[in-house]
């Protein structure tokens, strides 16, 4: 209950994924009240709700894990190389426990209103269970890729066999045995479900609307010797990480692609093939994603790779992406995912051919005829980086929607704070480093800044923190800015929201390296949170 007009909480954290439980933590220690909310039946965000078979991390167990802690690094140990949804999940689980994260975690709850009351500078919460909450702040730790993209597909309710979506899979899993299966979609989940999924279909067809670059895992046990080098070298791996330009540790390319011959440039792909990373070929030259010329000579190697592979030569040509330079739609890291086209029980429709015009009750119609199945998997992907915030009816100043004003794309200072929405910040949102970098990595620096403003407010008596529109336009440009010098922003994708019909197409991530956002964030911080009006008593420092 409220007493004297202050609120119940200090902060309301949004979901208890990655980001909320370390932001919980975080906000513990300043002694703040602080609780988080998730729809969910559990904890573990994005690694509690894809649970489609081969769900796993591509990017490695030692590098995608929290920090914060050596404690945690020195007792925790991965068994795979690319950890496991399960196995994430369950890393998530002893986090919780460790820190006694779960007594202000209440789960089956969803935000579904958020409304600002510019008085007394607090945010009036209410949830789907008829819970309303006012906290002084707001975290959206609501992940970039929770927001579920339903199929756009004419007929999809009318299915009679059973339709899944690889983000809502069922904890008791899905016995696929002896089944006919189709798989739309062939992003990163589809690329790692369906060899697990050939391997128990009787029958596997797979829908591909666009093909995707992808690169081998190359993933392995992790043996007891390895762990044990790996955990006498955390804290200096910890250390280059936070320093690092994109959350992984690497030796920065120096020459461009077009620099070197075609002999060496092949033997450099090798290698990064070889590497098992998913940035293993990105890395290999400075202008991959800047110049056209120089990608091609990467994307026409991984082409190349999937000749290779692939036996049939009309299926591997289906399979060869050539709408769009390598990297500027996300890569997969995959296990044998080419390879499977080889097996007689899988086959591939390439719908630029052969578009999908219906689901009907027996399974898919595409312009050449139907295709009956007893299972279809949706990998179809998210309305990511803005679906899981605009899906919440924030109400911020002079009763502004957040919907309405991310009509034309979403708008904010450093990623972090929206005009007109204040004391509401954002964990990995549009307009940060997030996508384009080891999100754990992301993560724990969006916390910390949060953490260490709502400490510095609330030590100074400020109850009030709003970006300026000034700032706000200025970061929004040098977003664009930025991006506009490499390859990203002309191609569709999800980087560009561009997978969502009717979603503004704007490039929504930030692409000038965590590095230099995280300077960017702390000089904010350090010149008394510049670009921010801060609000209260006492006054705090205006631009
Ligand atoms: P993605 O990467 O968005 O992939 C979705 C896939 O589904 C992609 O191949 C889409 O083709 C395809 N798609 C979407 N709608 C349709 C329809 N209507 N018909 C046919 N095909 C369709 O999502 P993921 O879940 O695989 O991965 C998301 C991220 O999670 C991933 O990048 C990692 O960061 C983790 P399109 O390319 O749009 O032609």
């Amino acid at each position: 209950c409220q007493e004297n007009g202050a609120p119940q909480l200090d902060v309301l954290v949004v979901g208890a994924g990655f980001s909320g439980l370390y932001q919980l933590h975080r906000l513990r220690e300043l002694g703040l009240r602080a609780r988080v909310l998730e729809a969910c039946e559990d904890i573990g965000g994005t690694w509690y709700r894809n649970r489609y078979p081969g769900a796993r991390c591509d990017v490695e167990s030692t590098s995608y894990s929290y920090s914060f802690s050596p404690e945690l690094d020195q007792e925790w140990e991965w068994s795979e190389r690319y950890a496991t949804q399960p196995e994430i999940l369950r890393y998530l689980h002893h986090v919780a426990d460790r820190f006694d994260l779960r007594k202000d975690v209440t789960l089956r709850t969803r935000v579904t209103r958020a409304e600002y009351d510019e008085s007394d500078h607090v945010w009036q919460v209410t949830t789907d269970t008829g819970e309303t909450v006012t906290t002084r702040f707001v975290v959206l730790a609501t992940g970039c890729m929770s927001a579920v993209k339903e199929p756009d597909i004419p007929g999809a309710d009318t299915f009679a066999g059973r339709a899944l979506h690889t983000a809502d899979w069922p904890h008791e899993g899905v016995d696929v045995t002896g089944r006919q299966v189709a798989v739309i979609g062939t992003g990163c989940s589809g690329v790692q479900a369906i060899p697990l999924l050939a391997e128990r279909a009787a029958g596997l067809t797979v829908f591909q609307r666009t093909p995707v670059y992808a690169l081998p895992a190359l993933n392995r046990p992790v043996s007891a010797a390895e762990t044990a080098e790996f955990k006498a070298r955390y804290p200096e791996f910890r250390a280059a990480q936070r320093k690092s330009r994109g959350g992984t540790v690497f030796e920065p390319p120096t020459r461009s692609a077009l620099e070197v011959d075609e002999a060496e440039r092949t033997a450099t792909y090798e290698a990064g093939w070889e590497s098992g990373l998913l940035s293993g070929l990105l890395r290999t030259y400075t202008d991959l994603l800047a110049d056209r010329a120089a990608n091609e000579t990467v994307s026409e190697f991984v082409r190349s790779k999937i000749r290779s592979i692939v036996t049939d030569p009309e299926t591997a040509e289906t399979l060869s992406p050539r709408t769009f330079p390598f990297g500027t739609k996300r890569p997969c890291l995959d296990t044998d995912y080419y390879a499977t086209y080889n097996k007689p029980h899988v086959k591939l429709v390439d719908l630029t051919a052969t578009p999908i015009v219906e689901i009907t009750p027996k399974g898919v119609r595409t312009s050449d005829g139907e295709h009956p199945v007893d299972v279809i998997v949706f990998a179809t992907g998210f309305d990511a980086m803005t679906g899981s915030q605009v899906a919440v009816d924030i109400v911020g100043k002079g009763g502004t929607t957040l919907k309405e004003k991310w009509a034309t794309g979403p708008r904010n200072h450093l990623g972090l704070l929206s005009a007109g929405f204040p004391n509401l910040f954002t964990v990995i949102g549009p307009l940060s480093p997030s996508v384009l970098s080891n999100a754990v990595v992301s993560i724990e620096q969006h916390v910390e800044w949060i953490t260490d403003c709502i400490g510095h407010l609330s030590r100074n008596g400020v109850t009030e923190i709003d970006a300026t529109p000034r700032a706000e336009e200025e970061w929004c440009d040098h977003v664009a800015d930025l991006a506009s010098r490499t390859l990203y922003p002309d191609v569709a994708s999800w980087y560009t929201g561009a997978n969502v019909p009717g979603k503004p197409r704007v490039f929504l991530a930030y692409t000038g390296g965590l590095d230099r956002y995280r300077a960017e964030c702390d000089a904010a911080a350090r010149d008394g949170y510049r670009g921010f009006a801060l609000s209260g008593t006492p006054a705090g420092p205006r631009l």
